[in-house]
């Protein structure tokens, strides 16, 4: 095979062992990589029901078929697992060194079985996997790890750790990297700490194999001088992503003390151009000449990279106005590997629950101090810090009395930085996304503020599917950044010539886009087989809150969605997909997705419709 090493890592940590596995083309057509590679393996393998944070679950860091080439925006990885949040399918895409010497090493994919007797650090060189002694690492936070790796190894290795907060096991948990890249929300890092793993360190010397070797580099070099000529590549490089929280404001949709609100008074002081004034260099992944990671001087004296959605979680969500404190606690949030989205939702929601006295601790809006201590506590799991690091879905059903309408997830991953108070078809995106309520497969909201807001058209249930296809499809199994794309407008034909230079296959974006709706519904089905007569269509619904608390403020004062006219939407949007009324992918659907086996599988724990 080109394109693909065709190999898999599959690592043991109960006996110490690791076995080099060959697959064959069928995986790599079927499922391209990265997502596809994880639910596939996920789905084949995971016993039905497993404690996600038990040895019996498997962690998964999977690259595509352009990982590591040197081409544009190509050093990611997935990390997958089940989700000890959500109970269900869960993973990230990560920016890192990892991704490009993983490939390098010869791999494809890694698969981490097993728990290990007592902490280890796993180091692959090429066909080469030991097993170190990782005691004395056990206990530092991410930046202190790699930072004393990188001494033991080549400064080019790649590393991806966690922090105190997966060794403690909070169910948001993170794997980190290179000092500000964090991938896997739904608590890949908790599953590694489960697995007493501390860090993976990959270092490879091999060629990745190239069907066309000098076109790809040609088809390389082009694409990185088309980026510079990209119109909004100069203020890209100022402000990144950074530049939505003045967008989100205009538009009611910046998340102000635990989505209550879609405008923020101070949000001018969280802003793209408040966060240049204090910035100090740009960061990012590997392979990549539009760098996005803002890096700032935080209050203390560190410097952290910040992009939108932390600023916003950690800042307008908590009532914080200070962008110099938000970088802090961003900071603190990537030292002890905590996603910040999830984190910046716990913390509204006990800022909430204090001020209506539903909790005997008293958490205040805006305080940078508590909130910074706060954020210790759920690392460390102490007093009620404790019940926030199980997820704001299972701290509100503690908390009870009606907590649970104003605790801001789907399917118990909390929601990421837009309000949807006015956004029905963000809403739909959130709610149908493969991991819980993440933007990454159809951040549709930019595009329905300028479409109009009320309605609950046919349109937007079709722009939600074509982005979900796109990017939770085709990027997250190709694993290449979809910022070119998304943000610069890199033309999508540049994907299909890179992945003919590199398999030697012509790929066109139709059929891409039909693995991409096969590795979705494969998701599904995983869903549906866990959760099996649990499975309502209520789990497709955003959050209560949005339904019943109207803004009180910003020019969409008095909005909020409309429960029936959702309903019918999300019933539309079932039929396109092929789905029953309950949101089971129908047998049909399945078959002509390839997904006959798993249709058949599927059918002894629920009853599919033809
Ligand atoms: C992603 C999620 C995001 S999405 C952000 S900011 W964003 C938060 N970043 C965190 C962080 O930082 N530290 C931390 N402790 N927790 C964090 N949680 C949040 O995690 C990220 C970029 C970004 S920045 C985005 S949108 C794009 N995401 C991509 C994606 O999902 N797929 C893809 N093919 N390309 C993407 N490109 C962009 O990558 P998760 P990263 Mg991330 C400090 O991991 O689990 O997917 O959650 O990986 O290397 O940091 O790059 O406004
Ligand atoms: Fe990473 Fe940003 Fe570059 Fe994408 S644009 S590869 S997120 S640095």
């Amino acid at each position: 095979m080109f394109g693909w090493t065709g190999v898999f890592l599959r690592v043991d940590l109960t006996r110490n062992e690791a076995v080099a596995e060959s697959y064959d083309a069928g995986m790599a057509l079927n499922f391209i990589g990265g997502r596809g590679f994880a639910a596939k393996i996920l789905w084949d393998e995971l016993e039905l029901g497993i404690d996600a944070l038990s040895p019996e679950n498997k962690l998964i860091f999977a690259a595509g078929p352009l990982t590591g080439f040197g081409l544009p925006n190509s050093g990611k990885l997935v990390v997958a697992s089940k989700s000890p949040l959500t109970g269900s399918y869960g993973d990230g895409n990560i920016g890192t060194s990892a991704a490009v010497q993983m490939r390098k090493a010869g791999y494809d994919a890694v698969i981490i079985e097993g728990k290990a007797e007592t902490p280890v650090v796993l180091h692959v060189k090429n066909d080469v996997a030991e097993f170190i002694d990782a005691q004395d690492f056990w206990g530092l936070n991410s930046f202190e790890a790699e930072a004393q790796l990188k001494l033991l190894y080549e400064r080019t290795a790649g590393v991806v750790s966690i922090g105190p907060a997966g060794e403690n096991l909070v169910r948001f948990a993170t794997v980190v990297s290179q000092e500000g890249r964090a991938g896997g929300r739904p608590g890949m890092g908790a599953v590694m700490g489960s697995k007493n793993l501390k860090a993976i360190v990959f270092e490879g010397d091999n060629e990745i194999p190239a069907a066309y070797p000098e076109d790809m580099k040609e088809l390389s070099a082009a694409g990185y001088r088309e980026i510079l000529t990209k119109p909004n590549f100069s203020f890209w490089k100022r402000q990144g992503t950074v530049s939505t929280v003045e967008w989100s404001q205009e538009n009611s949709a910046l998340p102000t003390c635990n989505f209550r609100e879609g405008v923020f008074e101070n949000a001018d002081k969280i802003g793209g151009f408040a966060m240049e004034k204090i910035k100090v260099g740009n960061r990012g992944c590997p392979q990549c000449n539009m760098t996005c990671g803002n890096v700032v001087k935080d209050s203390g004296r560190g410097e952290t990279e910040l992009d939108y959605e932390n600023i916003v979680m950690l800042g307008s969500n908590i009532g914080l106005g200070n962008l110099k404190q938000v970088a802090a606690l961003n900071r603190v949030a990537d030292e002890l590997g905590l996603d910040t989205i999830s984190l910046g939702n716990v913390l509204g929601f006990a800022m909430e629950a204090s001020e209506k006295r539903r909790v005997p601790e008293r958490i205040h809006w805006g305080k940078f101090k508590e909130t910074k201590a706060l954020i210790n506590d759920i690392a460390y799991r102490r007093g009620f810090g404790d019940v926030l690091a199980e997820g704001v879905q299972t701290a509100a059903a503690k908390v009870g009395r009606g907590a649970e309408d104003w605790a801001m997830h789907v399917k118990g991953l909390e929601v990421s930085a837009y309000d949807c108070h006015a956004a029905p078809a963000m809403a739909l995106s959130y709610a149908t996304s493969s991991i819980g309520a993440h933007h990454k497969d159809a951040w549709v909201i930019h595009w329905e503020v300028q479409f109009g807001r009320e309605s609950y058209s046919e349109e937007k249930i079709n722009k939600v599917i074509e982005m979900q296809r796109l990017r939770g499809g085709v990027f997250e199994s190709l694993t290449v950044c979809r910022f070119p794309y998304a943000e610069l407008g890199f033309e999508l034909e540049w994907y299909t010539k890179y992945l003919h230079a590199a398999t030697g296959r012509k790929m066109p974006f139709n059929t891409l886009i039909y693995d991409a709706d096969k590795i979705l519904n494969l998701i599904r089905a995983f869903w549906i087989r866990e959760y099996a007569s649990n499975w309502t269509r209520d789990m497709d619904f955003p959050p209560v809150r949005w339904f019943k608390d109207p803004l009180t403020e910003g020019p969409l004062k008095g909005s909020m969605l409309d429960a029936l006219k959702y309903n019918v939407m999300l019933k539309k949007y079932y039929r396109k997909r092929g789905w029953d009324e309950r949101g089971i992918p129908k047998k049909s659907t399945l078959k002509k997705l390839g997904l006959s086996d798993e249709a058949n599988e599927l059918e002894q724990y629920v009853q599919l419709s033809e």
